[in-house]
Order: C-alpha cells, then structure tokens, then sequence
C-alpha cells in the first residue's frame, strides 16, 4: 500500500477562531488532550486536520477573510486546516446534544445524566455525514490515511461507506469504553456498535476498554468472536474483520522536561512558592466537568485537615478549573457548587496567613501551569472516570526533580501505567483520599525520588511518537518516519 498522508479528523479543529476585544476575527491554538497529544505530530511532518471551528461562522465572515485566517493558521501550525461547518441546530443537537449529554456521560458510567432525546440521533448522523464528505473531498482513495478521533464522530467510516467512497480509516476513541450493563441502555446501540466496526482499527486507551468493547461485541452481534490477546487483537464478525487495539495516549515527554527546564517557568516556579512558603503545595487542574470528580477532592482535602491536623497551615490545595461547555446548565451548576465548597472550606479553616484552597478558575497559559506543575509537591488528581488524563503524565514529566508525588484516581487510565509510582485511590472514598493526602505529605526524599523516577521512565518510553507509531503500524504497517513531510 502506498499510502503516504496522515489526515487528522476530529470534532474540533487544532485551531479556533475568536472574536477579540478589538471586534476582529482572530485565531489561537485549541486546548484540551487531543490538541496537546497530536499537534506535535503534524507539526513536524505536516498533514491534514479536518474539524469544527469551534464557533457558528456562518454569515458572520466573509469566505475571503476565512482562508486568510486558515492559511495563517497552516503557516502557524505546520500542516493544513479544512473547517467544517456547522450550523446553529446542529451545534445544540450533535455537539450538545448526542455527544455531550449522551455518549460522554454514558461512557464515563454516568447514565443517570443521559438525556436520551431521539431529535439528538438524526442530527448526529447529519453531521458525521457531513465529515465524511468533507474528507471524501479532500483525501484520496490510495494515498491517504484518515485517522478519526472520538466519540462524536463515532459514524465516520459507515457514512463513507454509505456514499460509496472507499478510505483507509482508523479510529481512537479518547474517552472510556463502559461495560456492557451501561451500554444496553444506548437506544442506538446496534448502529454505534455496527459503526465502529467500520473501521479498519478500533483503539482504545487501555486494555479495561477494549474488554468493554469486545463484551459489548459479543453479546449483541451474535456469532463474532475475538482472536489474539495482545496489544492488537482480531474481532471477526459474521460480515467483517477488523482489528482493535490498545494503545494509551501519552504527551511530548521531551518537551515539557526541557521546557520545565526554562528559566521563565523556573523564575515563576520559584515566585509561586515564594509567595506560599513553608508548607507543600497540592495542585490539581482540570477542565470544569462532573467527570473530574472536582467537588469529592475539595470534601477530600477538607477531610484530610478535619482529621490531620498537623496538616493546617503546612498545605494549601491549588485548584485550577479551566471554562469548559460554558453555557451548558449543568456545568454552570457545578461551578457553583466548586465554589461553594471552596467558600466553605476557606470560610472554616483559614487562618491568618493561611488560606487552605487558592481557586483559579481560568485557562493558563503555558509557562503558568508548567510552573505550577514544577513548583507543587504533590498532584491530585482524581477523576470519577477518564480515558486517559493527561495531566497526570505532564505533571510528571515536569517533575525534573523528581521529587513531586502523585495521587491518581484508579479510574484514570494512566492507573493501568503509573500503578508503581503513582498513589491510587478510589476518588469516591473520601477518607481515603484524604490518608493519601497525608501519606504523600509525611513521605520522605528518597521514596518521593524512586517513585516518580519510575513514573517518569515509563512516560518518557511511552511517549507521544511512540503511541502515534504504535497505532500507524497497526493500521497500516508502517510508522511515522514512512509519512514523508507532505502537502494537501
Ligand atoms: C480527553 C479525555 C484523555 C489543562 N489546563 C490547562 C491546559 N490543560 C491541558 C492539559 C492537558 C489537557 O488540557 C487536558 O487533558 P486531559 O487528558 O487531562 O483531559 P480531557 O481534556 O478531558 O481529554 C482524557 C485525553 O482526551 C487525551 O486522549 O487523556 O481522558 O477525557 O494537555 O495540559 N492547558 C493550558 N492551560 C490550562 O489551564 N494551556
């Protein structure tokens, strides 16, 4: 096979265009694991990426004025950007709608936030089509290689099939795969699972996921069965065989050790803990969302001061939240309730000169959060469920000391590979949490160095060209290095 060109397909684009201050349509790198994981990798060689802007442009932009803002945004990134478009209806039922308030908390084991509202199916399969046309018009049969990303475009591969257009496509999934038992509840079940198998590869963040899948494969296409047990296995169903692999997301280890490094993020690293001296840092950070489980941590560390009392004024607890799903109800009421609990815990446990959580609710920019991540001892970071969790390996990675401790949540995946440095715990087991918080703060040098040494190894082996190449030559045979710098 000759195929040569890595195009990028995902929900959003690596870049979004704003509105600034000024009135003037502007451009600024996308956030979020996807963009963190991937822009690294058509940096260097150049591709396609094929996503939503991120806004509903229609008729607020001139055509013109667009392509000047893409190609400045190719120029920027390395590689090409073609925009999908969305219209209003589409945003609120596809993107809100099917794929935020159905398969995201469904598959993070969350069915009771399910809103199963049937207008949602028809307009995600309007827009999965609309992808699919998008890179039936900007790929080739031969020479390119679609790599689809995550839950909302899940129907990419079928709709190609559909208009008859033949691709060589995988797809990752970016978030978990839930057991069987909540699956079943999907009234669209049959279809996501026969799209999925649509592909020519199916991965998934950890072996726990794949499971899922196969489970769900099982059961409900009668007569398919799995061959194999290894990173990539064979899942044979009456009308295909398509292959599903494990393969756990990771970050540009290199990157951020060296730019941990820097004396900008050291200088604010050192003026952060200047400013909070004598006592252990614990810093978590995620995207506002029920999934990160923010409110049980902040009961957590409340818990940790009620029951340890040495701990008051020895630890303050960093939260940053970074504005996700604005405008979404129930992510405004859970802003409130972070802020409740916050207002409680200081309103309870301050005192002069000590304030227990210092909230940041804003996105950082870079040299702030590896300053953060150098300058705090301990990270926690304990989601509810998460496919992967990033932060948990950039933290470390930033670690160049090696002296921070990690507490993780054994439903994070990156459990399944930082287990032997990392302190699991169950994030619903508040007492328990908070002993972690303890054992972390009284843990000496030395064990605080193997611990994290371990962790970093692991990472900086596993790393983001690794996991780029790992799913490559699964799904084509060939690794990045076979993926010359290409135009599209
Ligand atoms: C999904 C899955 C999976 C965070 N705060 C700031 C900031 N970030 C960056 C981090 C990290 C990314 O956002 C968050 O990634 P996570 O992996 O933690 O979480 P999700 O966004 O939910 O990502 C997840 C991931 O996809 C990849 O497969 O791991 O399980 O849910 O890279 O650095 N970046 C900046 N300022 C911030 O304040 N600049």
């Amino acid at each position: 096979m000759e195929t040569t060109r890595l195009a990028v397909v995902s929900n959003r684009l690596a870049i979004v265009v704003e509105k600034g201050n000024d009135g003037k349509w502007m451009i600024k790198s996308g956030s979020g694991g996807l963009v963190t994981a991937l822009g690294p990798v058509l940096r260097d060689r150049g591709g396609l990426w094929i996503g939503w802007l991120g806004s509903n442009l229609q008729g607020s932009m001139d055509d013109g004025a667009l392509e000047e803002l893409l190609a400045q945004g190719s120029r920027e990134t390395g590689y090409s950007l073609k925009p999908v478009d969305l219209t209003q209806e589409e945003i609120q039922k596809y993107y809100f709608g099917f794929s935020n308030e159905i398969l995201w908390p469904l598959f993070h084991d969350l069915p009771s936030r399910c809103n199963f509202d049937p207008a949602y199916w028809r307009v995600y399969e309007q827009v999965n089509a609309k992808f699919a046309r998008a890179i039936a018009e900007n790929t080739g049969e031969e020479e390119d290689y679609v790599w689809v990303h995550d839950y909302q475009l899940i129907l990419v591969a079928d709709q190609l099939k559909k208009m008859g257009v033949n691709r060589h496509t995988g797809f990752f999934l970016h978030i978990p795969f839930p057991p069987l038992d909540g699956f079943i509840r999907l009234p669209w079940r049959f279809q996501i699972l026969e799209a999925m198998l649509q592909y020519d590869l199916v991965g998934f963040q950890t072996v726990r996921d794949r499971r899922n899948f196969m489970d769900c494969v099982r059961m409900l296409i009668p007569g398919s069965k799995v061959i194999g047990h290894g990173q990539v296995a064979r899942c044979l169903t009456p009308k295909r065989e398509v292959l599903v692999g494990t393969f756990p997301i990771s970050i540009d280890f290199k990157q951020f050790a060296e730019f941990a490094g820097t004396r900008e993020v050291q200088d604010l690293a050192w003026i952060i803990h200047a400013n909070l001296p004598e006592r252990q840092l614990i810093l978590g950070v995620d995207r506002l969302d029920y999934t990160k489980g923010i409110p049980h941590r902040l009961l957590a560390f409340a818990n940790a001061l009620e029951r340890y009392p040495e701990l008051r004024r020895k630890i303050t607890l960093i939260q940053v939240v970074v504005p996700s799903r604005q405008d979404v109800p129930e992510y405004e009421a859970l802003k409130h309730e972070i802020e409740r609990l916050v207002g409680e815990i200081n309103g309870r446990f301050t005192e002069v000169g000590w304030t227990p959580v210092h909230y940041i609710y804003r996105s950082l920019n870079r040299v702030e959060l590896l300053a953060y991540y150098r300058t705090c001892e301990v990270a926690l970071i304990t989601p509810l469920k998460d496919g992967m969790n990033l932060v948990a390996k950039e933290f470390c990675a930033s670690s160049i000391e090696n002296n921070g401790v990690l507490i993780l949540s054994e439903f994070a995946g990156a459990a399944a590979q930082l287990y032997n440095g990392a302190l699991l715990v169950n994030p619903y087991d508040i007492e328990g949490v908070a002993d972690a918080i303890y054992e972390a703060f009284i843990m000496d040098g030395e064990t605080r160095h193997a611990r994290m040494e371990k962790m970093r190894r692991s990472i900086q082996k596993n790393d983001i060209f690794h996991w780029v190449n790992a799913f490559l030559r699964a799904g084509i045979a060939k690794d990045l290095s076979q993926f010359p710098k290409a135009e599209f």
